[in-house]
């Protein structure tokens, strides 16, 4: 494949965010190679991105890779990519719940998965992680449907809704302890999907309800931050993250808007101006668990309901199950998402620098 030619790629939005996806017999399986690529389809290195499709926010510089699935009962594999907007960098050490949204319709836009006449179910292995999900995806006479009338906060509008829902098998507490004392402050190192720091906003001289562009502007509060994040990531078997996305810091404080919990959400040098699918599940399976960081300002609602978390543009909710099986957590959560076809078409990756 000459790259000259172009490349065959959808942009969609999924849930909050948005990303290209490819059918992965269109890029390179070499992973260096297809990091170059993708750096080259998005713009990268470049604050702007003027180059490429890249939004220059971190939530606009994702990429999914979409195959049939070897494993049985699953129906196709997704590889996310998280393509850093100002540095040569290409991570695949994180999933996107927010860019999984997108799968199901992709996978059924290209024929990985045969439409079924009204409802059409899609099992994904997310390839970054190991967890399977499971969406159903509306197909009226067999086509996808993207309109509908769900409203997700941080999206304007309306569309149709994609149900996600995604279990894991690992351990929700990756030390087995409910608090670490990590750069010294007391934390909570949870995973439910997405691995993520809990820190009381409180503790690092804020209030919680301040706005991303205002928190990513205190240089003491982003240093401390980043300090938590690297010292995390070894605990949290993630090796050294001092180039990585994850994990992801939160400043909890107490619900403000009549939700469970308020967030802020470092991921990790910009601050989310929502919240992903999997920290909300993360920060959510926390808080059901005594004694973390959160669990005592959170306002829970009962086992069965949604959990609602606070975030700058206003709430997600996250159903989540939380389960203690000899003396260790587990957790599974659903979510409701949409997603949109934005353009489908040939994308010409920029030339080598
Ligand atoms: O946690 C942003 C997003 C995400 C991740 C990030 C996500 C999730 O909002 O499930 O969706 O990882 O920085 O797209």
């Amino acid at each position: 494949m000459a790259a000259t030619d172009g490349i065959r790629c959808m942009l969609m939005r999924g849930g909050t965010s948005k990303g290209a996806y490819f059918v992965a017999d269109d890029v390179p399986a070499d992973p260096d190679e297809r990091a170059d690529l993708m750096l080259r389809v998005m713009g990268s290195p470049d604050p702007t991105q003027i180059d490429g499709l890249g939004g220059a926010h971190p939530l606009t510089s994702k990429v999914a890779i979409v195959s049939a699935s070897a494993e049985p009962d699953v129906d196709v594999d997704y590889l996310f990519l998280q393509v850093v907007v100002d540095r040569p960098v290409v991570s695949d050490a994180q999933t996107c719940g927010n860019l999984l949204a997108g799968v199901g319709p992709f996978a059924i836009e290209r024929g990985l998965v045969e439409p079924r006449p009204d409802e059409t179910p899609v099992r994904i292995r997310m390839l970054n992680t190991g967890d399977l999900a499971t969406t159903v995806i509306r197909t009226p006479s067999g086509v996808v449907a993207y309109d509908g009338d769900t409203a997700i906060d941080g999206v304007p509008g309306v569309a149709c809704a994609i149900e996600l829902e995604v279990g894991g098998g690992s351990p929700l507490l990756p030390t087995g302890r409910v608090t670490d004392e990590v750069a010294g402050r007391t934390v909570t190192l949870v995973d439910n999907g997405m691995p993520v720091v809990l820190v009381r906003a409180a503790d690092l001289g804020v209030s919680g309800d301040e706005s991303p562009a205002d928190l990513e502007s205190r240089g003491d509060l982003v240093r401390a931050v980043e300090e938590i994040r690297r010292a995390a990531g070894p605990l949290m078997g993630l090796g050294d993250v001092a180039a990585q996305t994850v994990p992801k810091v939160f400043l909890l404080s107490a619900p403000r808007e009549g939700g469970a919990i308020a967030t802020r959400a470092f991921i990790p040098t910009r601050v989310h101006t929502s919240i992903g699918v999997l920290m909300a599940a993360s920060v959510a399976a926390a808080l059901r668990i005594p004694g973390t960081v959160g669990a005592e300002l959170a306002v829970l609602p009962d086992a069965a309901s949604a959990t609602l978390v606070e975030h700058p543009t206003g709430t997600f909710p996250a159903r989540v199950a939380v389960e203690e099986r000899d003396g260790v957590w587990y957790g599974t959560s659903v979510s409701e998402r949409t997603a949109r076809k934005i353009f489908d078409g040939t994308v010409f990756p920029r030339p080598r620098l």
